[in-house]
C-alpha cells in the first residue's frame, strides 16, 4: 500500500472530474465522494495511522494539500457554475430583477416600556437608582411591613392572588423597598419598576397585571417640600414646562400625610373638558410621607429618619402622554395600533 500514490491519483481523478462537471448537483455528489464522511480522501487520511513513522509524516502532508487543492477546486467550479446559471436564468426571464425586495420590518418596544424607560431616565437624573424586586412576595412584605393591617379590604381573596405558603403575587412593587431598606442604612434613593398583579375584571382603565414604577427616598431630614419639588419637576419633564401641579388629601396604609397629584388637563390647559370629566385636573399619581411604623418594621428609628414615597401606574402614564382611551390595546398587539408610537 502505497498513500503516496493513492493520494495524487484521488487528486488527480478529482480535479479532472471537478474541471468536467457542468451542474451544481453533479459538484456535490463530487465533493461527497472524495471529502464526505466516507469520502476517498477521508479514508486515505484515516490510514495514516497504520502507516511506519517516517512516511507518516510526507504521506499526511501529501494527503492534506490534495484535499486542499480539491476543497479550492470545488469551491471556484461552485462559483463558476453558480454565475453561469444565474446568467441564464436572467436571459431566460426566470428572475424579475424589477420585483420589490423583500422588507424585514423591525421591532420595537411597547410604548408602555418606552414610557416606562423615560421616568426612570427623569427619576436617574434626579439621583435615584432603578432596583428591582420579585413578582412573588410574602404577604408580610407586601401587606403587613407597609402598615395595611390584617383586615385590610385589598387583603381580600377577592382582591389579590394568593400563592401557598404565606406568598402573594404583590400588588404594588412596595415590598421591593421593604428589602431594599432592610439591606441597608439610610440614605436610600431608589425607584423601583415592575409587573404587579390585582384580582380585577379587565375594563377601559384595569388590567389584572400592570407596570408600576414607586421610588423611595429616605434620609435624616427630608421633608415634604422635597416631595412636592421632585413631583413637581418630574410631571414637568414629562408632560411638558407649562404643566401645573396640585396635591390633593388622599389615604395611603404606608404614607402620612398621603396626597395625590394632578396635573392641568393636557387636552383644554384646566378649562374644562370630557378627558378630564370637566375639573380641568389629571389624576397622576400617589404619593406621601412614610408612615412610621414602616420605618419601625425595618429596623429604621422612627424618631430620627423621614421620607417620601410615591407610586405611579406606567400604563395609565402612558394613556395620558399618547391619549389612548381604553388601556387593553396597549397589550392586544395589534400592530396598527402598536405602528402610531
Ligand atoms: C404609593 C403611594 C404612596 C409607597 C410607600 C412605600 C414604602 F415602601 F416606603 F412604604 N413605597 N411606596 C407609596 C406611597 C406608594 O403608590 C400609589
Amino acid at each position: 500500500m502505497d498513500l503516496h500514490d493513492d493520494a495524487a491519483g484521488a487528486k488527480e481523478h478529482a480535479c479532472a472530474e471537478i474541471a468536467s462537471c457542468e451542474s451544481l448537483e453533479d459538484l456535490d455528489s463530487i465533493r461527497i465522494r472524495y471529502l464526505g464522511r466516507k469520502g476517498a480522501l477521508t479514508l486515505l487520511l484515516r490510514k495514516l495511522g497504520q502507516v511506519d513513522p517516517e512516511a507518516r509524516k510526507s504521506a499526511g502532508k501529501l494527503l492534506n494539500e490534495a484535499r486542499d487543492a480539491i476543497a479550492s477546486l470545488l469551491e471556484s467550479r461552485k462559483q463558476e457554475l453558480r454565475e453561469r446559471k444565474y446568467a441564464s436564468d436572467l436571459s431566460a426571464g426566470s428572475i424579475d430583477v424589477t420585483l420589490p425586495g423583500r422588507i424585514f420590518s423591525i421591532g420595537k418596544l411597547n410604548p408602555v416600556l418606552r414610557v416606562m424607560d423615560e421616568i426612570l431616565q427623569i427619576f436617574v437624573g434626579m439621583g435615584f437608582t432603578p432596583v428591582e424586586g420579585p413578582e412573588i412576595e410574602t404577604e408580610y412584605n407586601n401587606f403587613d411591613a407597609l402598615n395595611f393591617p390584617p383586615g385590610h379590604p385589598s387583603r381580600d381573596e377577592h382582591d389579590s392572588f394568593y400563592v401557598d405558603g404565606g406568598f402573594c403575587l404583590r400588588t404594588h412593587t412596595s415590598p421591593a423597598q421593604i428589602r431594599v431598606m432592610k439591606s441597608q442604612p439610610p440614605p436610600v434613593r431608589v425607584v423601583v419598576p415592575g409587573l404587579c398583579h390585582r384580582r380585577d375584571t379587565p375594563d377601559a382603565s384595569h388590567l389584572m397585571s400592570f407596570y408600576q414604577i414607586e421610588g423611595l427616598y429616605v434620609d435624616y431630614d427630608v421633608s415634604l417640600a422635597h416631595l412636592k419639588g421632585t413631583l413637581a419637576a418630574f410631571a414637568r419633564e414629562v408632560f411638558g414646562e407649562e404643566t401645573r401641579v396640585r396635591f390633593r388629601p388622599h389615604y395611603f396604609p404606608f404614607t402620612e400625610p398621603s396626597a395625590e397629584l394632578d396635573i392641568s388637563c393636557l387636552v383644554c390647559g384646566g378649562k374644562g373638558c370630557r378627558l378630564c370629566k370637566r375639573t380641568g385636573w389629571l389624576e397622576v399619581l400617589g404619593a406621601g410621607m412614610v408612615h412610621p411604623n414602616v420605618f419601625r418594621q425595618v429596623g429604621y428609628d422612627e424618631r430620627k429618619v423621614t421620607g417620601f414615597a410615591f407610586g405611579m401606574g406606567v400604563e395609565r402614564l402612558t394613556m395620558l402622554k399618547h391619549g389612548i382611551g381604553d388601556i387593553r390595546l396597549l397589550y392586544e398587539n395589534d400592530s396598527r395600533f402598536l405602528k402610531q408610537f
